[in-house]
């Protein structure tokens, strides 16, 4: 059961790095389908995900795409550890963060300068578009903001424990770090650094590093 996971991905998507953290830190083992850059927009990825986006998981007979279901999905079929609070208001936040990371952090922030810095140069060869993430900037702020607001003092973003939201965040700010942009954002964030550096230790995000997920899609 738990070693019939596959992960449908290009290497690198920060999305299909939260599912395969979450299989990793609930000790279920997974393939990986690599997608070629483009594979993603033509059949057969479009049968499985008509947005053409990744990931997509298949589970037996079962396919889903949608980062955030597949997290919840996962979460109920390996319940242990669990990764949702059992506090109302601690899961409540959990799904807050989950919301921030889907509308504010994905889309304005590490859409724009993880792909110009990092994705569009890496996969396409393409040269970063400076107005694009400078464009991006005051709203990495304000993300960067809340995420700090939100974590405070805890060792996770929206409790004591690990929960999906870290996840989620985690592979975003990874890729963050990796930009010349983090310097400034996380400047006076300190515990946002920390938290990033608790998450990078954690076996979830060390195996499924750009390079290790590549790794894995080379040896199914
Ligand atoms: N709402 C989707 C977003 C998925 C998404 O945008 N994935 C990115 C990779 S992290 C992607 O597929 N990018 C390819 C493209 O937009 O062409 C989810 O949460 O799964």
């Amino acid at each position: 059961m738990t070693s019939s996971f596959v992960v449908h991905t290009i290497p690198g998507s920060p999305a299909a790095r939260a599912v395969m953290a979450a299989l990793v830190e609930k000790g279920a083992s997974f393939r990986v389908a690599a997608l070629t850059p483009g594979a993603h927009k033509v059949e057969p990825h479009l049968s499985r995900h008509p947005f053409a986006k990744m990931p997509v998981l298949e589970h037996g007979g079962f396919s889903l795409y949608e980062t955030q279901a597949i997290l919840r999905y996962l979460e109920r079929v390996l319940p242990a550890p669990h990764l949702i609070p059992e506090s109302p208001t601690e899961a409540a936040r959990m799904d807050q963060i989950m919301g921030i990371s889907d509308w504010y952090l994905f889309p304005g922030v590490s859409g724009v300068i993880g792909f110009h810095r990092i994705v569009a140069p890496r996969l396409m060869g393409l040269v970063p578009d400076e107005a694009a993430i400078a464009a991006a900037m005051p709203r990495a702020h304000v993300v960067f903001g809340e995420l700090s607001r939100l974590l405070g003092t805890k060792a996770y973003l929206a409790s004591s424990q690990l929960t999906l939201a870290d996840l989620m965040v985690a592979p975003h700010m990874d890729f963050l770090a990796q930009t010349p942009e983090w310097a400034e954002l996380s400047r006076d964030r300190r515990n946002l650094r920390e938290w990033l550096g608790r998450m990078n230790d954690r076996n979830g995000m060390r195996a499924t590093t750009w390079e290790a997920v590549a790794q894995l899609a080379l040896t199914g």
